[in-house]
């Protein structure tokens, strides 16, 4: 049956961090599809931009392997579909038995969201806290975490670049063009690219997209960013090109950093990266000299060595030069939810505040940043017979086995759990070692919305409406934990029933019966999110109720932030204006805008003493001392660099599982630059081995002088396994991670080197 709906529905692509706003019709079969797709004109962020992936929505709502009911694994490896009941008490009485035994601190969890959906967390973490989980990890721990760590020791707040009215913009390992990180950024990118009194430049070995539309692009050498930010910094010192009256009154530490700066080997440096010495000093002073500056770095630097190094060095050139806190410049976003202390599971309502002692993880001793354990020593901390090792998981909208390097430790070590449960739409690379699979229903078939909200000075904050009734068979997370908590026998119908008697009497009996519950009852806050979720859920519009932890999220964010509410128009009383905020975001078809900053503010958010930035990392100064002594290491048996997972036109992590979705065009390349080809005896479209130190694959070629030669560059996200009819499992494209090795990461944040992989190509025989 097919029954089209020609009424536009609003909703938000899910594939990037920027959830731009959509317009939909559902149609085709049962009037399951999504048939038609344009850009929401009424959203306040993307305002009716779109780029080409919105249109594959429909491949990720009728993916390949879409689970419709609970599986557990058998004993040949294979899985069968069982109740939701059973599966239900099973878990609990699995994770009940591993916490008695082992202690929460033997749970691991993984993942809580992806680039389109965070709402699911906040029920995990009920869960999580029933096992008396202590520790996680999600994919922030193989990129943001460095950075952000560098972003608490300098100015003790997340920022974000205002690249749509900067004078001078800055890539560094970043190719917005495909890879966005902020809102409508290919019409950004024209703009700057078209005014001369503007300019843009890019570091990065390949000349992307981005690059290719640059005043400067500084096509360093792999791996040689922290030799090229250093050789930036030496010349702002040498030069005294640094803004002395700004960085003595907004900054702390630079008699400490100063002499280092000045000690740079300029000439050296450049020679390291392969980069005009002239071009550097050019670069330098367009910074220095210009009224506002933004940077953002990316992958590029953060999955590469020395990248929390060169996550340091690329604020010192910003703050030295007096780019913050203005317009053009980073500013510091008021986020509804931090992610950061969601990371840290101090997601739902109440939680306490961060505490600020070192943590580190229990077998390999990495550090935790934002509570977070590196992706890289998830293997380690399993595949061991250390007392404290991991004795199971909890998976999340996460694909690690696919995501994290080297899958075949993290297949091996799912295998060696004791228990293992995902959580997921499909039957992924992941799901496939796990013991239970349990389905979740699609985010367009439940409310969703994500927490990247990295706007400034008007934050908008977008819950989505469900465009399908759930797929039969599966069920919200909210769902799904608030069962698992109550198999586990902390919460029950007693816990609910005042909460859902004051609900009678209106919203605010209930916020008032809320707050007064939490006060009596630790028990309320720690399972808030299932607690409203049973008590509020009932209450909301069709399909709305996996919202109701917001309401909870609305009530810390007005207490948090009630001058910049007040301005987006959420001011009064805090219980009122926190529960007028959550009406608007449940009313709010393409996203409401809940903080309204100003220039101030953004100081205000700086988290140091006077609202300084500090300039002075005494972990990070000597390695910069280093790097003089260290030039980037070269492998003779594997002498090019592979940059294993560059975002293409056509990937988009593995949230899209249908390999429909490729129709023409070449699919999964290894992109070689024609010297290398040449030198390899290999032509445009030939299949080639690659090999690293991990495994060897098999390939296709796109011959291109985008690649510098010596540098080499697969997509990320594809290679994905799609079972066929008769049971066989097919791969498609080259799963980038066979090939790392979680050895090869971060001194400090356990960060890999996905951009410095060593490998070689050779003909096949
Ligand atoms: N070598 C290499 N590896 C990389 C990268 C690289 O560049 N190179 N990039 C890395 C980066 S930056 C990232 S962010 C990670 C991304 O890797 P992951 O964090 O593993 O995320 P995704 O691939 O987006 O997988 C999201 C999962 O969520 C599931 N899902 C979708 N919707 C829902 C839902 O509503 N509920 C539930 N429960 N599940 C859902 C999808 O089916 C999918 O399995 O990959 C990383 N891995
Ligand atoms: N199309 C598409 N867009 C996406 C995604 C997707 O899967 N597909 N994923 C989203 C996610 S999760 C993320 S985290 C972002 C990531 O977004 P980006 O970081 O922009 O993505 P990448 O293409 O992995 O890497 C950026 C650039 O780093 C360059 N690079 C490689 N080696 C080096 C080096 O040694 N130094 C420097 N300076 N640069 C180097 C590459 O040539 C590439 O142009 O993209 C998001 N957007
Ligand atoms: S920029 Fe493209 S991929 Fe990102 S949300 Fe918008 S349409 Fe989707
Ligand atoms: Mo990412």
């Amino acid at each position: 049956m097919t029954d089209t709906n020609t009424e536009w529905k609003k909703t938000a692509c899910i594939l990037c961090s920027i959830n731009c706003g959509l317009e939909v019709q559902t149609g085709g079969e049962g009037g399951r599809h999504i048939i038609k797709i344009r850009g929401d004109d009424d959203h306040p962020v993307s305002r009716g931009y779109i780029c080409e992936k919105s249109q594959r929505m429909d491949f990720y709502q009728n993916g390949a392997d879409r689970l419709t009911l609970p599986m557990r694994r058998k004993s040949d490896g294979s899985y069968e579909a069982i109740s939701w009941d059973t599966a239900i008490s099973e878990i609990a009485r699995k994770f009940k038995d591993i916490k008695a035994q082992h202690g929460g601190e033997s749970i691991l969890y993984y993942g809580g969201g992806g680039q389109g959906n965070h709402l699911g967390g906040a029920y995990a973490d009920s869960f999580l806290k029933a096992v008396g989980n202590q520790y996680r990890s999600n994919a922030l721990a193989q990129e943001k975490t460095g950075e952000f760590w560098v972003q608490g020791k300098m100015l003790g707040t997340g920022v974000h670049g205002d690249f749509e009215h900067c004078e001078v913009a800055v890539f560094i390992g970043k190719n917005p063009w495909h890879s966005h990180g902020f809102a409508r950024a290919r019409v950004v990118l024209k703009e700057i690219q078209k005014d001369p009194n503007r300019k843009m430049i890019v570091i990065d070995p390949r000349r992307s997209e981005t690059a290719a539309m640059a005043d400067y692009h500084v096509a360093i050498k792999p791996g040689t960013d922290a030799w090229c930010l250093a050789a930036l910094l030496g010349i702002i010192a040498q030069e005294g090109l640094w803004a002395k009256d700004w960085v003595a009154q907004h900054t702390g530490g630079l008699d400490a950093v100063l002499p280092s700066l000045q000690a740079i080997n300029v000439a050296q440096h450049a020679a390291v990266c392969g980069v005009d010495e002239a071009l550097l000093r050019e670069v330098a002073r367009c910074i220095a000299q210009a009224k506002s500056v933004s940077v953002l770095e990316d992958l590029g630097l953060q999955m590469n060595v020395h990248s929390t190094l060169g996550s340091y060095l690329q604020r010192l050139i910003w703050v030295l030069t007096g780019h913050y806190g203005r317009p053009g410049t980073s500013n510091a976003p008021v986020p509804l939810l931090s992610l950061s202390k969601a990371s840290k599971g101090e997601s739902s309502v109440g939680a306490n505040s961060a505490k600020r002692v070192e943590r580190r993880s229990p077998v390999a001793n990495a550090k935790i940043i934002i509570g977070l354990i590196p992706c890289n020593v998830i293997p380690e901390e399993i595949l061991t017979d250390h007392p404290k090792r991991y004795r199971a998981m909890l998976i999340q909208s996460g694909n690690p086995v696919h995501s994290l390097a080297d899958s075949q430790r993290m297949r091996e070590a799912m295998r060696a759990l004791e228990l293992s449960v995902v959580v997921d739409v499909a039957m992924t690379e992941t799901a496939r070692q796990a013991d239970y699979v349990l389905p979740a229903c699609s985010q367009f078939e439940k409310a969703e919305a994500t927490f990247f909200n990295l706007e400034f000075p008007r934050n908008v904050f977008h819950l989505r409406q469900p465009l399908f009734a759930p797929l039969p068979g599966t069920l919200p997370e909210a769902e799904i934990y608030a069962r698992l908590v109550e198999a586990m026998g902390e919460l029950s119908d007693k816990d609910y029933a005042p909460l859902r008697r004051a609900l009678r009497f209106g919203r605010t009996a209930f916020a008032l019966t809320f707050l007064a519950q939490s006060m009596r009852k630790p028990k309320v806050m720690k399972y808030a999110a299932v607690i409203l979720y049973r008590s509020l859920g009932d209450h909301l519009p069709k399909g709305m109720a996996s919202a109701s932890a917001l309401w909870g999220v609305a009530q810390l964010y007005i207490q948090g932030n009630r001058k910049v509410a007040a301005k987006a128009g959420f001011g009064g009383f805090p219980i009122f204006a926190a529960e007028r905020l959550f009406q608007a975001l449940l009313q709010g078809r393409s996203g409401v805008v809940y903080a309204m900053a100003d220039h101030e503010d953004s100081w205000l958010s700086v988290g140091h003493p006077g609202h300084r930035i500090n300039l002075h990392i005494p972990e990070l100064l000597p390695e910069l001392g280093k790097l003089a002594h260290e030039p980037p290491k070269q492998d003779p048996d594997f002498p090019l660099i592979l940059a294993a997972g560059e975002r293409r036109a056509e990937t988009s992590n593995t949230a899209v599982r249908d390999a429909a979705w490729h129709k023409r065009g070449s699919y999964g390349t290894l992109r070689v630059n024609p010297q290398d080809a040449q030198a390899i005896g290999c032509q445009d479209g030939d299949v080639v081995q690659l090999s690293t130190r991990r495994a060897t694959v098999e390939v296709p070629v796109e011959v291109t002088d985008m690649m510098q030669p010596g540098n080499i560059s697969l997509p990320n996200g594809l290679g994905l396994d799609y079972q066929q009819p008769d049971g066989q499992l097919v791969r498609k494209g080259v799963a980038p991670n066979e090939l790392t090795d979680c050895t090869q990461r971060d001194f400090l944040a356990g960060t890999p080197w996905h951009k410095y992989v060593p490998a070689r190509v050779s003909r096949l025989a």
